[in-house]
């Protein structure tokens, strides 16, 4: 069974029964214009990531292992768009407002598609789903489960958000989860240093996590 150095000690897994997941690398998080930046970000940031997730997703297309892509993101009528979520932040502009890239975080605009770096391919799975847990109100556990799937290489933005609101309920689901330690990224570098933290203290009560680079050469040594 392949072994991976990591923290808090080494992540063994299946081949077989392994996927990599891209959280959110939208437009909207990662480029001037989006919903990110009218909460106040700073997108510097959130792009060291970007180069990583495109090196795991080649390698994992490589080995022939699946790839999952989530995208943050609400019907045009905003039917799944609780007020709760609509008036956070105080923003410029709000979710499902026009904005330089079409409407808001609403799916089949620009903004919420995917930055070209990190684009999904023909027959990749794309979640869209309306809240920071990529579970909720989607099809991802089925699916993983149809496909006997119980370990997430994760990655994406933002750490301390969507990355790691969906780790904790994938651990709670069953999944042993490995979050790629520079495959996150936060608008909030301390913010991604205390979350990598939480999220593999207590003996990895939550998962585990690892450089990239530790990924990279066991695909490439498969
Ligand atoms: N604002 C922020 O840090 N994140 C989000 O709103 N969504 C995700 O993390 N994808």
């Amino acid at each position: 069974m392949p072994t991976l150095e990591a923290t808090p000690f080494p992540y063994e897994f299946d081949i077989d029964h392994i996927a990599l997941i891209c959280i959110d690398m939208q437009r909207d998080f990662c480029l001037p214009g989006g919903f990110a930046e009218s909460l106040g970000n700073d997108l510097s940031n959130i792009q060291p990531c970007i180069k990583v997730i495109a090196d795991l997703q080649a390698a994992f297309r490589k080995a022939g292992l699946p790839i999952i892509h989530t995208k943050e993101c609400h019907k045009p009528d905003l039917s799944d768009l609780p007020t709760a979520k609509r008036n956070r932040g105080n923003p410029k502009i709000k979710i499902g407002d026009m904005g330089p890239m079409g409407r808001i975080l609403i799916d089949g605009e620009e903004g919420s598609d995917f930055i070209l770096d990190n684009a999904p391919l023909e027959g990749e799975l794309v979640i869209s789903k309306p809240g920071k847990d990529a579970f909720y109100d989607t099809i991802l556990h089925e699916y993983l489960m149809k496909r006997n799937i119980s370990n997430l290489v994760i990655t994406g933005v933002t750490t301390e958000v969507c990355v790691q609101t969906t780790m904790r309920c994938a651990n709670d689901r069953g999944y042993d989860c490995l979050l790629v330690e520079d495959g996150t990224d936060s608008f909030f570098p301390e913010f991604k240093e205390v979350t990598l933290r939480a999220l593999t203290a207590q003996g990895g009560i939550v998962g585990w996590t690892a450089p990239s680079k530790r990924v990279l050469d066991l695909l490439a040594a498969l």
